[in-house]
């Protein structure tokens, strides 16, 4: 069922404890933590703890957890000092744009020059 946890899914199993990660916030409905493959030097995930596949599905599904993500995305960038310089947040969806873990995710990117890409 939509949002419900999947047995495949690595992000599932972060949000149940089956799997160790460095979490640096958690909320009731999201948990950040350290990307396994820092691409700065703050880079942080924000998931939702329901699962749906990609962002675009969990805004058709769960509203309210787009919300709470983007809040914590902030959240994170206070905390971890970027949100004075600047940060970005990025949502990969699909294969083609680089998304592998399908499990709904934001990347909290920050403390270097970020290059623009629009
Ligand atoms: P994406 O390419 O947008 O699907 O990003 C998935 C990110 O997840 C990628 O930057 C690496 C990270 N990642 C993959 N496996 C693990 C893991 O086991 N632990 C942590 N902390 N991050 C992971």
């Amino acid at each position: 069922m939509a949002g419900e946890p999947q047995d495949d899914c690595l992000f599932c199993k972060i949000v149940a404890g089956d799997i160790p990660a460095t979490i640096v916030r958690e909320t009731p409905t999201t948990l950040a933590f350290r990307d396994i493959n820092p691409q700065a030097p703050t880079h942080v995930l924000v998931i939702p703890r329901v699962h749906y596949p990609d962002a675009a599905s969990l805004a058709a599904g769960d509203p309210d957890a787009v919300a709470d993500v983007l809040r914590e995305a902030g959240e994170v960038a206070a905390q971890e000092k970027v949100d004075g310089t600047g940060y970005r947040v990025v949502f990969n969806t699909g294969p083609g744009a680089g998304q592998t873990v399908f499990h709904a995710h934001a990347h909290v990117l920050g403390g270097r020059d970020l290059q623009r890409l629009v």
